[in-house]
């Protein structure tokens, strides 16, 4: 049986404007990463499809932040946060000073956010983007949870040291970033583990 089990999961606000933000004392857990690295796809799986995510033909698509609460069998409650992706088609951004005004208002003022999940291409591994992102992230003192999506893609040999290769690049241990596939929900225990800890009492 999985981890967590979601009763309900429940479309709140696709957020234009910090205005639009909930006004609440859930616990918000953010997924970041470049266009079609499977952010929503995440949410997806991690919610037993529960999230009525609209996942993309056209990358580039999810352009709100759209925020989720899901009710959770025998834990309280938390929020997901899909927010748009970067970097797609476009010149290298710089995390610190591009990334859409809207995100980094919500990652900067949110005293919700209790993680940003960080999704890479196990292929890919982080690159600049990630980079940028989690020393940003770090300034600020906000945890973020490396997950390494689309594991289904490599052979399972390749899955293991791609990962590994991953948290030297973030400079963290092997240990902290998780291999993850929406398609397969390998990992999906993993992640919400990692959830749960820091939305938790401190
Ligand atoms: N094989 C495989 N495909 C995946 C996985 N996760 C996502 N995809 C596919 O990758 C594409 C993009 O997925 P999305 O979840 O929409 O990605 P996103 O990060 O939300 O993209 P934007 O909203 O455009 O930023 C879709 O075609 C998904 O089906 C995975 O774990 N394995
Ligand atoms: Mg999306």
């Amino acid at each position: 049986m999985a981890l967590v089990q979601v009763r309900k999961a429940q479309f709140v606000v696709g957020a234009s404007g910090a205005k639009a933000f909930p006004v609440w004392d859930l616990s918000e857990v953010a997924f970041a990463g470049r266009s079609n690295v499977g952010k929503s796809s995440a949410l997806k799986a991690l919610t037993g499809g529960k999230c009525s995510v609209r996942v993309s033909k056209t990358p580039g698509r999810t352009r709100e932040i759209n925020v989720f609460e899901l009710d959770l069998v025998d834990r309280p409650s938390v929020a997901f946060v899909d927010l748009p992706g970067y970097g797609y088609a476009s010149v290298p951004l710089k995390m610190r000073a591009q990334w859409g005004p809207l995100v980094r208002s919500y990652l900067e003022d949110r005293a919700n956010l209790k993680a940003v999940v960080l999704l890479c291409d196990v292929r890919r591994g982080p690159e600049d983007e990630e980079l940028g992102l989690v020393e940003w992230l770090d300034e600020r003192s906000i945890d973020w949870i490396a997950v390494c999506t689309k594991s289904d893609k490599l052979a399972k040999s390749k899955v293991k040291p791609a990962v590994w290769q991953a948290a030297r690049a973030l400079g963290i241990p092997a240990s902290r970033a998780v291999a993850f596939s929406a398609k397969t929900g390998f990992g999906v225990d993993e992640v919400w583990r990692r959830i749960l800890r820091l939305c938790g009492p401190k």
